[in-house]
């Protein structure tokens, strides 16, 4: 019932793209109503999606370092989790160019993220998701279950508690592997498997956009009609009380990295568990 509420009162009303000015590109910093006008799109549809936000440059190196660590046959990715029909979660270390703070503390980003998640978050994990050629549509999930399972109302009126960032290895369209998610499904916890009471969108974009969506919102890979194998980077960040017991370890920092963190960003990893290399 309140899904269908929900569908009526925001529907196509709101955007859910931000685009920034070269001015907030060059300054690193949103203006206070650009920031105002991301937050409330994020809480209305549990979603959003920032045009342009990094440079294609740098996404370009982090798309080749990518592409150079997977080990990828036929079938299957060696390295990844399956979740579902040729669909893979590879885990990602936090060294090489994956270790720039360009990436997990671009400015504008961790300016959302401080007004969506509170001044103490964490990032908690990073990876990427591939979507092999004819991967099908995955099936309909959330990242994480209500925080208090038996009082869903709660759990759906709380603030969020941890983001996804999703950032497009390559150019995605609606053909080659857009994320289908489901507005204002953080609001209620479907009720309705069918999705109806809510309004579907395809997340999808260019090089340097990203997008980004709340542990409760539900969504869905969408399938890959390409030739070629779609990656989406991706990075969680979280209030610091939070742990994720429902997803693998997702964060490898290894001891020299973690060392080299800068002092501004190791609050960042204040829960990280550095691994030693031989
Ligand atoms: O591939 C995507 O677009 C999203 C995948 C996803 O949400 C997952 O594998 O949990």
């Amino acid at each position: 019932m309140l899904g269908r509420t929900y569908k009526v009162s925001y529907g196509c009303l709101m955007s859910y793209t931000v685009a920034l000015t070269e001015e907030e590109l060059s300054t690193g910093m949103m203006h206070s109503h650009t920031l105002q006008k991301a937050k409330h799109a994020f809480c209305v549809h549990g979603f959003l999606k920032i045009e342009m936000l990094f440079s294609k440059t740098f996404l370009a190196t982090i798309a080749a370092a990518y592409a150079k660590q997977l080990t990828y046959r036929e079938e299957e990715l060696e390295q990844g989790t399956k979740t579902s029909h040729r669909r893979y979660i590879v885990p990602i270390a936090l060294q090489g160019p994956f270790h720039d703070p360009q990436l997990y503390a671009n400015p504008i980003l961790l300016q959302l993220m401080h007004a969506l998640l509170g001044k103490h978050l964490l990032f908690s994990s990073l990876g990427a998701i591939s979507a092999l050629p004819g991967c099908m549509d995955q099936h309909l999930h959330a990242d994480f279950y209500a925080l208090f399972e038996e009082e869903l109302a709660i759990s759906c009126a709380t603030p969020p508690f941890a983001i996804t960032v999703a950032v497009p290895l390559l150019d995605i369209d609606p053909l080659n592997g857009p994320t289908h998610i489901w507005s204002g499904s953080h609001l209620t916890y479907p009720i309705d498997q069918r999705m109806e009471s809510y309004e579907k969108h395809l997340l999808y974009g260019s090089m340097g956009s990203c997008y980004m969506w709340d542990y409760r919102t539900f969504h869905a890979g969408g399938s890959n009609h390409s030739s070629e194998i779609r990656s989406l980077l991706y990075m969680s960040y979280t209030r610091r009380w939070f742990q994720d017991l429902a997803n693998p370890d997702r964060l490898s920092i290894p001891q020299k990295e973690f060392e080299e963190i800068p002092e501004e960003y190791k609050a960042l990893f204040a829960k990280a568990k550095p691994v030693l290399c031989r």
